[in-house]
């Protein structure tokens, strides 16, 4: 297989669950704006709307999408758990998640990665969104749950870590939403998600 990322983008919670998976995968830092794949390649020939991730599979079939991706992989290797069998209650859940993730969550921050300057009153109301769906997450977790689902790491997981960790990067506080907080840096301290993030430039390894 092979993940086209970028660093620290949402792909990177497929590069997380590749690590949690053990699985044999190659990587390509492909740069959205030029559009070029690191080996050179024109990306939208691969994957036509130009955005990360898009996973190539072993057959060589394309999967875009957040949520399609994270289902593929986890669904290739079920005893690793990392979604629950389709067709049950927990699969929905687990989709809910995904979706709450990709459309809410993950959209709340786009105001922040626009290119144009975020001030004033166009920044107060893009930090608010993000608070809005933050407080999401932290009722989700509120009977004390580690994960989203319970007590057991998922997919959907991985994706929640990737976007919540962006509000450091963008200077958006999370501390209204402590356990939303202690969530994050449980996933953080994963030994799949350090690795994701020293493979992909955003921390050193630890010595
Ligand atoms: N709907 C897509 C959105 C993916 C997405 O927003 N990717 C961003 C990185 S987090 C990207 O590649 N942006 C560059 C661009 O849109 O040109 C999904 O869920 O996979």
């Amino acid at each position: 297989m092979k993940l086209h990322y970028k660093p620290g983008a949402c792909s990177m919670a497929s590069h997380i669950i590749l690590n949690e998976l053990g699985a044999s995968f190659e990587l390509d830092k492909t740069d959205t704006e030029t559009g070029k794949t690191e080996a050179g390649e024109d990306f939208r020939t691969i994957s036509p709307n130009g955005y990360v991730p898009a996973l190539i599979t072993d057959s060589g079939e394309v999967i875009t999408e957040n949520p399609a991706v994270l289902q593929y992989l986890a669904d290739q290797s079920p005893d690793a758990g990392l979604a629950p069998p389709n067709g049950t209650l927990a699969r929905s859940r687990l989709q809910e998640a995904l979706n709450f993730v990709s459309s809410e969550l993950h959209k709340s921050f786009s105001p922040f990665f626009s290119g144009r300057e975020l001030a004033g009153d166009a920044r107060q109301k893009a930090e608010a969104g993000v608070g809005r769906r933050a407080a999401h997450i932290e009722r989700s977790l509120a009977d004390g749950r580690a994960f989203l689902l319970g007590d057991t790491f998922t997919v959907a997981d991985a994706y929640a870590f990737v976007v919540l960790n962006w509000a450091g990067f963008v200077g958006v506080s999370l501390d209204a939403h402590p356990k939303t907080q202690s969530y994050v840096a449980r996933i953080a301290a994963r030994p799949a998600t350090i690795k994701a993030m020293v493979a992909e430039g955003l921390m050193e390894q630890a010595a």
